[in-house]
């Protein structure tokens, strides 16, 4: 049985394909959309009875919640993504539970009024908010990446893909990084890794 990735692309599960692609595993997906009432199955929602993608069933282990999801494929596969020791464990932890509470709402504001929303519901105003929200924790993030290209270190790990890929909304919409040379970089070089633009499509290239 291979691992079953619930979602689309353009959804959260973005960042399960982006990982299972990374790590070389292989998945089939279930294109659960939620405006798609039929595509909300039974099944699906005994994988996450909250129905939201991501969810996975990894050969009979059902998981939802997207940096978990992400945390818990490293562990089990290893390789460079993964945590090597207890210290790069907690400090992946970290940076994954810092993504959702220091970055995610505004990231997704920002975009939701710069461009996914139709264009009638946007409010600039909003847009600026989440913008001027987002100013503080990119300074910390410039502050980790000032002197080493990734936050475990020298490598890309899932820390970054977890931290990249909630950034990701934002840099859709253009975020003006011109004061986080640093994240820039990063981003650039995160967003930029074949996995990543692979996962846009939802499979393997
Ligand atoms: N914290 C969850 C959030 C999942 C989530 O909200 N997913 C959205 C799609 S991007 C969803 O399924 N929304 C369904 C709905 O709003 O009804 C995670 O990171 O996996």
């Amino acid at each position: 049985m291979t691992l079953k990735i619930y979602g689309i692309p353009g959804s959260r599960a973005y960042r399960t394909f982006w990982m299972a692609l990374e790590m070389g595993v292989p998945f089939e997906s279930e294109p659960v959309f939620y405006a798609k009432p039929e595509s909300i199955t039974p099944e699906f929602l005994k994988a996450n009875p909250n129905n939201r993608v991501p969810a996975i069933d990894d050969e009979g282990l059902t998981l939802y919640e997207s940096m978990a999801i992400n945390l818990y494929l490293a562990r089990k596969h290893g390789g460079p993504l993964a945590p090597t020791n207890l210290a790069e464990e907690g400090k992946a932890l970290q940076w994954s539970f810092w993504a959702m509470s220091e970055l995610e709402a505004n990231s997704l504001q920002l975009a939701m009024h710069r461009m996914f929303l139709p264009e009638g519901q946007r409010d600039p105003a909003k847009a600026e908010a989440a913008n001027a929200a987002l100013q503080k924790p990119l300074a910390v993030l410039e502050q980790a990446l000032a002197d080493q290209p990734y936050l475990l270190g020298d490598r890309f790990t899932v820390a970054d893909l977890n931290v990249a890929a909630v950034l990701s909304w934002a840099r859709t919409v253009k975020i003006d990084l011109g004061a986080f040379p640093k994240v820039e970089q990063w981003l650039t070089a995160c967003l930029g890794r074949p996995a990543a633009g692979q996962a846009r499509k939802g499979k393997a290239a």
